[in-house]
């Protein structure tokens, strides 16, 4: 039996495409930077059928790559030519919430806004939250262990995993749903595939801890003099608000090209270098009602406090109504479409120590003009973890010779060449930069133990 027989076989004819019409929105990536054609496209529709497709892949030799809602940025979850491409998009079973352990299992191929309406139907809340929401899938979050703009309060998708369904490459099923608060029974297979970029396992099903329903935000955008400047503000308000859970940052040129793609007014009278959007969460509905400090405080109140009291504010504007918070999370939010329609953006994600991000975003326009002068570089990205979103247009022909200085700029302030969007293919080369040989070594040990072959996501996350 040929290998697309046996394909069929197991999820059925109808969801094998094959035609090259019918996997072109699968074979390119959201910014059309990374492309590659598939042998054919495999839609399953629960662990069963996709510990099939492994075997019959195995079988043949068949390298797979896995993709959830094809919102990767680094080129993970397209094909880099000839592979089996394995969505997940139809493993979309969402579990009633359990409201004794705070927790929901939720299938791979879940949305991220779906995770969040079903969490908040039950009163609760997911801890993770990203522009992306209405497409990025729980399976894709997991594997590369998204971030997002909630991390400040709740930590990455890895705080939030509690346990995993996933299927090795030889198709053996490993399920760990329980989720336990304590469980010290030897490896956590559920914390090592968190992260793994699709290299060891492909996830099927997830155990995610839930956190308390937000009764209350407030919104600040905040006109700063610059990164400096955004640093202080972000210090005033870690020490004065219990209730922060989001500080980002973005610069004059980003917010007026979003200004221009999605035609939105100025925030203030005049320009700033650089503005931070501050978020608090009030989980106490009766605070403002009550007005007692017992009943908690509005979380509007103690963010116009901080303001009033942090020097680094040129500017403020705020809102605590879900129209007025949009409004203002937008002038962030809409960065990376607004980028995207200006052109295909050399995209990279890094991190580095807080005391080094001034220095490091000063740095940057003469790193990428060194390489490639007539580049656009727009920057923006998470404050608080000092996670830069670092966009190049103009610089596709040079990617390569872009993404080697700015990686070797974040190196040398001991940074991470990936912060929060994973290494995928895009990185994969530059790996030794953030990790020692020791160990990459290591990982490639455990690679080949969980899949000797190679088979699953190859040149994704380990160099060549
Ligand atoms: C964000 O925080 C996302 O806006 C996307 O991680 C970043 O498009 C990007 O470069
Ligand atoms: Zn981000």
């Amino acid at each position: 039996m040929s290998l697309e027989a046996a394909l069929r076989a197991a999820v059925g004819a109808s969801q094998v495409l094959v035609d090259p019409e019918l996997r072109a929105p699968y074979e390119t990536d959201f910014t059309g930077r990374f492309t590659g054609t598939a042998r054919c496209v495999v839609r399953p529709a629960g662990t069963a059928e996709v510990a099939e497709v492994l075997r019959a892949c195995a079988a043949e030799g068949a390298p797979v790559v896995i993709q959830g809602g094809n919102t990767g940025l680094v080129g993970g979850g397209v094909p880099a030519g000839g592979e089996v491409l394995l969505s997940l998009a139809r493993l979309a079973e969402l579990e009633p919430v359990d409201q004794a352990a705070g927790a929901v299992t939720a299938g791979a191929g879940v949305r991220l806004a779906g995770l969040q309406a079903h969490a908040r139907t039950a009163g609760l809340d997911f801890g993770v939250d990203l522009a992306a929401r209405s497409a990025a899938t729980v399976g894709g979050l997991v594997a590369t262990n998204a971030g997002g703009i909630h991390v400040l309060r709740h930590g990455s998708m890895r705080s939030q995993v509690t346990g995993v369904e996933a299927v090795l490459a030889d198709g053996t099923v490993l399920t760990r749903l329980a989720g336990l608060a304590k469980d010290n029974t030897g490896y956590d297979l559920s914390q090592l595939l968190t992260g793994s970029e699709g290299t060891l396992a492909v996830l099927t099903r997830v155990r995610l801890r839930l956190v308390p329903l937000a009764a209350q935000l407030a919104v600040a955008l905040v006109g700063v003099a610059g990164t400096k400047e955004a640093l202080d503000l972000l210090a005033v308000a870690r020490q004065r608000l219990p209730s922060l859970q989001a500080a980002e940052i973005c610069y004059a040129d980003g917010l007026a090209l979003v200004r221009e793609h999605n035609r939105l007014p100025a925030p203030f009278r005049e320009l700033h270098p650089a503005y931070a959007v501050l978020e608090c969460a009030g989980t106490s509905p009766a605070a403002s009602a009550a007005g007692s400090a017992s009943a908690g405080t509005d979380p509007m109140d103690e963010l116009l406090e901080a303001l009033a009291d942090a020097p680094a504010v040129l500017d403020a504007t705020v809102a605590a109504d879900s129209a007025g918070r949009a409004r203002l999370w937008a002038y962030r939010e809409s960065l990376t479409e607004a980028v995207n329609a200006a052109g295909v953006p050399v995209k990279l994600d890094v991190c580095v120590p807080p005391g080094a991000l001034p220095g490091v975003v000063a740095a940057l326009p003469e790193t990428v003009a060194g390489v490639e002068p007539a580049a656009r570089t727009i920057v923006w990205g998470h404050l608080n973890e000092a996670n830069l979103h670092i966009n190049v247009l103009g610089a596709q022909q040079r990617a390569e010779q872009v993404t080697e200085a700015v990686l070797r700029l974040v190196a040398a302030n001991e940074g991470s060449i990936s912060s929060e969007h994973g290494v995928g293919r895009a990185k994969a080369r530059w790996l030794p930069l953030s990790r020692s040989p020791a160990e990459i070594a290591a990982m490639r040990r455990i690679k080949q133990a969980l899949d000797p072959a190679g088979l699953l996501n190859p040149g994704v996350l380990l160099p060549a």
